[in-house]
């Protein structure tokens, strides 16, 4: 089913940075990330969380870590997600170019090994939920998205920012496959990698990002499906016109760009209105824009969801 509405060129979903950059610190203290009086004082938040001060709740325990790190989507290795732990052995997490770049006054290269100590690194216990009904709880470190955009000094004509994964069929067996569109492509709106959950996770459960769950950097953006959540980043690219991602060339009726989990609109196959945790039996309810609606929803108030695919 296609939208009838393209929610893409609709001015309400334009960028809007300033009163976004005046709002950053109410969500984030909204969202419970940091303390009020961090939000109070303006000052950064304290490095050194406690682990586990941010779990989501009781319904929601951290999802074991034998289970993240052995059941992967990671098509750069294979469609068989059991296989990917053992094939990704070969990625090599350092040294790793991280290029940001496009509609900015500033570009900027990184030594991924050096964006915690240029950035500061948070933690953020995070809902994930892979379009396929499958969904884990992760706890993740890493550097909200929007440091990383504002060093760089987004130009008037950003308005998408674009993700583009590694490209070496050599060492990524999965890339033999011709007909796939490599590289893995993923965009969003300035305005969803301005928001303050959006992160580039460099750990999770305290450690380095084993190399199947994405090393050494990926996006996570935890109110849309896990495919929007690209791992292993080497380049981010401010632009004025909207990416095509690898998921909407591959099947543009089933993968769209905006994405957001949604318990009411069916994926063509199967109904999205359920979900069962790695390492869980019962299904349980999916929740909308993934449990983040009172931090997300503002960002598409006015558009129909159907027409957020
Ligand atoms: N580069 C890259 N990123 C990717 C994918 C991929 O195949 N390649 N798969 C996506 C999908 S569909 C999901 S559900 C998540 C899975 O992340 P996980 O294996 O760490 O749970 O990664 C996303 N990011
Ligand atoms: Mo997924």
């Amino acid at each position: 089913m296609k939208p009838t509405h393209d929610a893409s060129t609709d001015p309400r979903v334009e960028i809007t940075p300033e009163p976004l950059f005046r709002d950053r610190r109410r969500l984030l203290a909204a969202a419970g990330l940091i303390t009020l009086g961090t939000a109070l004082s303006g000052r950064p938040a304290r490095a050194g969380v406690a682990p586990g001060a941010l779990a989501l709740g009781p319904d929601d325990p951290v999802t074991p870590f034998e289970q993240t790190s052995s059941y992967n989507n990671f098509y750069e290795y294979s469609t068989d997600k059991k296989a990917v732990r053992v094939l990704a052995e070969n990625l090599r997490p350092a040294p790793w170019r991280l290029e940001v770049t496009g509609e900015v006054a500033t570009p900027r290269v990184y030594d991924v090994a050096e964006l915690g100590a240029t950035f500061g690194t948070d933690e953020r216990v995070y809902r994930f939920r892979c379009v396929e009904g499958w969904s884990a709880v992760i706890p993740w470190e890493g550097i909200p998205l929007a440091k990383i955009l504002d060093a760089a000094e987004p130009t008037a004509r950003a308005r998408f920012v674009r993700f583009t994964g590694p490209y070496d069929p050599s060492r990524f067996y999965g890339q033999r496959d011709r007909r796939q569109p490599w590289p893995y492509v993923e965009g969003l709106t300035l305005e969803e990698a301005m928001h303050p959950l959006t992160l580039m996770a460099t750990g999770m459960y305290g450690r380095p990002l084993p190399n199947q769950c994405g090393a050494p950097v990926r996006l996570v953006v935890p109110w849309k499906y896990g495919y929007k959540s690209i791992k292993s980043v080497v380049k981010i690219s401010l632009e004025s016109t909207r990416p095509e991602t690898f998921w909407m060339r591959l099947s543009p009726s089933e993968y769209g760009f905006h994405a957001n989990v949604n318990p009411d609109l069916a994926h063509p196959r199967w109904s999205q209105a359920r979900e069962v945790r790695l390492g869980e039996m019962r299904k349980r309810p999916t929740l909308p824009f993934n449990g983040y609606a009172a931090e997300v929803a503002h960002l598409y108030r006015g558009i129909d969801p159907a027409a957020l695919r």
